[in-house]
């Protein structure tokens, strides 16, 4: 890892955002770092601060503090990270389930897919069953991709999936479901199509299912 990158890490968990904003230039025009590399220690960063609210370290306006730092980095690293391409790609609908305001990793996902070349839709966050099931109607999505973050998002996700069953539109659209606190075991349990965990591999499954 290259010494800004261990800074920038650094400043994220700290919550530092002049800093961490100052670094992600400096990423940029260094030029030396992969976007996976940059996601990866983000990820990490986040990781730590997650493990020190769970200890006690820290709390909410600690979290928010290191959220505020990311998201004002994100902003200048973005045109570096997601390299547009301009075909397109496919039709999504993307949103925070019900009951979660988390939308860093959302906000990621949404830049590197609309990167990609997909028209995404983006409902934000705490959204209803109803915003989904009315918007995957209206804009014919290919793929509908739920962000939820903390396990108590469960009873959302089945919500989603039995209204597109009874509103008939669960035949023509491929549910992906992510987010921290989000196994392999969850999803299947809930019964996505898909689930991924990163930029990576959700750039992955997202092709998968276009294809299939
Ligand atoms: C920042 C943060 C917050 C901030 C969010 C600010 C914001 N603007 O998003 C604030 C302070 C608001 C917050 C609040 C809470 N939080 Co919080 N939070 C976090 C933290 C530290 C980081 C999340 C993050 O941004 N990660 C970085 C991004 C890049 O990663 P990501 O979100 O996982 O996204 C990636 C992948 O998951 C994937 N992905 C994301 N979405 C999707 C969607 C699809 C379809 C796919 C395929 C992939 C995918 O790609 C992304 C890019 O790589 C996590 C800990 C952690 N390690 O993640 C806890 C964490 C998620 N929070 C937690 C908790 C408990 C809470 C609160 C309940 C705390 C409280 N007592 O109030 C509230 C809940 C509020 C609510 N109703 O939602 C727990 C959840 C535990 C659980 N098992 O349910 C965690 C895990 C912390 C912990 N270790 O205890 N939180």
């Amino acid at each position: 890892m290259t010494d800004t990158l261990e800074r920038f890490q650094q400043a994220i968990v700290e919550g530092d955002a002049d800093e961490s904003t100052a670094l992600a230039q400096a990423i940029v025009e260094e030029g030396r770092a992969t976007p996976d590399d940059i996601c990866e220690q983000l990820s990490r960063a986040m990781d730590t601060v997650g493990g020190r609210y769970e200890t006690g370290e820290y709390f909410i306006p600690e979290m928010l503090r290191s959220a505020d730092a990311v998201e004002r980095a994100m902003a200048v690293l973005e045109p570096y990270l997601f390299q547009q391409e301009h075909d397109q790609s496919g039709i999504v609908v993307m949103g925070t389930v019900k009951g979660d305001i988390h939308n860093i990793g959302k906000n990621i996902i949404i830049s590197a897919l609309k990167a990609a070349g997909y028209q995404v839709h983006d409902l934000g966050v705490n959204v209803s069953t109803d915003k989904f099931i009315n918007a995957v109607r209206e804009t014919g999505a290919d793929l509908l991709l739920l962000s939820a973050f903390t396990t108590s998002t469960k009873p959302a996700l089945l919500d989603i999936l039995a209204r597109l069953e009874e509103e008939g539109l669960r035949s023509d659209i491929k549910v992906i479901s992510g987010g921290a606190s989000h196994s392999e075991k969850f999803a299947e349990e809930v019964g996505v199509d898909g689930f991924a965990t990163d930029v990576k591999s959700t750039l992955a499954v997202c092709r998968r299912m276009m294809e299939a």
